[in-house]
């Protein structure tokens, strides 16, 4: 069913025998759906490499203006990214304007960004997307801001200064401006950073392909061991919900506690601006000590999608952490589940069994250095107790004579702190 307030546009592809062409094309549809536009008609191409001048030879793009006539569409999508010039040629041989997959993607991203960092940077990736585009639209769109024709309010500037080259200045200093203002932005979130790093415990962050699973993984998690049930986190079912990262304390009923942060998803071709711009975002999985890849099981390009979260992964620098899979949304498959094979979960995030063996899995991982420890804490070192009770699962105390005896599971850093209390047991 058509939306009446969605936009009609056209989507072209080009099919360069990839085997994921068609999956690269339904994408491309899903991504113009979520941007509130439908695909009333796809025209594709077999081509071994897009034509310079236009994208298309020139006989599909007479066939692709008949369409543009026929549809009465605004607007034509191209599903690689053009260049100025293609874009150039292939409007002045259709009535209408054309945009490419990373405009399309950009435009999304600066529909759904909520906080100032988020908006910041899909600022960012937008301004680095339109310098080397300037010629195209640039001149126009600094015309409308400024009120003036061209030249007409410039001409105290640098006579021989052309509007291609305001226009480019203008920009940058644009760019500069804003890449100060997330700096600023981005202390505080460092500096939260900072301060969880000292606390030393383990991270997990939630990473995979848009539309997974994560955040609804994420407050499945905290409504259980989160330290306040009410932060939960943005699910919806569209592209891209979640910008901004968030980060939550999880403590598990034996006291093993854990960050766990859940950030924005992935798709292919993800802009490298993009990637760029939420580079700091990111971070947050780069220095993450166990991933937790959420891939939605029930889709028939889920092997696709791995493929790309693996890519994008790779792009931002994150290699070699230890990664679960969690192949969710299997309660839309016929087949049993949870089901665990290795770090590989076939789960529901809806479902309970499957929410405790997810927690089970990440506690092996990250856990994995614990040992149990019995230690004898002099009755003069009250702080130790109380930071055990607070912090560690303890298995059993007895008051002695000489001093409070417990035996606890211990790791990471506390296994050394503790050593000298360490006694062998008889
Ligand atoms: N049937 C079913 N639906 C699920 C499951 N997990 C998540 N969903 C639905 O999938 C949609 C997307 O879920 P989100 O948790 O927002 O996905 P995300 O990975 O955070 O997506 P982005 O933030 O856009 O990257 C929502 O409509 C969820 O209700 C599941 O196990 N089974
Ligand atoms: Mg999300």
């Amino acid at each position: 069913m058509t939306d009446i307030t969605t936009t009609p546009v056209i989507t072209i592809a080009l099919d360069r025998k990839k085997i994921n062409f068609e999956y690269s094309v339904e994408e491309l549809n899903n991504l113009v759906t979520a941007n509130n536009m439908n695909v009333v008609a796809t025209l594709t191409q077999k081509l071994d490499r897009p034509d310079a001048a236009t994208y298309f030879g020139k006989g599909k793009i007479e066939e692709l203006a008949q369409l543009v006539q026929d549809t009465g569409v605004d607007m034509v999508i191209a599903n690689d990214e053009l260049s100025p010039s293609q874009i150039r040629n292939i409007e002045k041989n259709i009535a209408a304007r054309v945009i490419d997959r990373t405009g399309l993607i950009l435009e999304i991203f600066a529909n759904r960004a909520q906080s100032s960092e988020a908006k910041l940077q899909v600022e960012l990736a937008r301004l680095k997307y339109q310098l080397p585009r300037l010629h195209t639209s640039a001149n126009q769109r600094l015309d409308q801001q400024t009120g003036t024709s061209a030249g007409g309010g410039f001409t105290n500037r640098g006579a021989g200064e052309s509007q291609l080259e305001l226009s480019r200045r203008t920009l940058q200093d644009r760019i500069s401006h804003v890449q100060a203002e997330l700096k600023e932005a981005q202390k505080a979130n460092d500096t939260k950073r900072k301060q969880r790093d000292r606390s030393e415990l383990p991270t997990v962050a939630l990473v995979g392909y848009t539309n997974a699973g994560k955040s609804t993984i994420m407050n499945a998690l905290i409504s259980r061991f989160g330290e306040n049930e009410e932060k939960q986190v943005m699910v919806k079912n569209m592209l891209f919900a979640t910008l901004d990262t968030s980060v939550r304390k999880l403590t598990l009923p034996d006291q093993k506690t854990f960050l766990l942060s859940d950030t924005v998803g992935f798709v292919s071709q993800l802009p490298h601006q993009l990637v760029q711009a939420f580079k700091s975002t990111l971070a947050e999985a780069a220095n993450a000590d166990l991933l937790v890849q959420v891939v939605d099981y029930s889709d028939p390009n889920y092997q696709l999608m791995m493929k790309t979260t693996a890519d994008t992964l790779n792009e931002i620098g994150v290699t070699g952490q230890p990664m679960i899979i969690a192949l969710n949304k299997a309660d839309k498959l016929e087949g049993p589940y949870p089901t665990r094979e290795g770090n590989d979960l076939i789960m529901a995030a809806t479902d309970d069994a499957s929410i405790q063996n997810l927690v089970e899995m990440i506690v092996e991982n990250i856990f994995d250095d614990y040992e149990t420890k019995t230690l004898m804490i002099p009755f003069d070192r009250g702080d130790i107790i109380n930071y055990l009770n607070e912090n560690a699962n303890i298995l059993s105390t007895d008051y002695l004579a000489d001093g409070t005896k417990i035996t606890v599971e211990l790791g990471g850093a506390d296994l050394n702190r503790f050593a000298k209390f360490e006694v062998t047991e008889e």
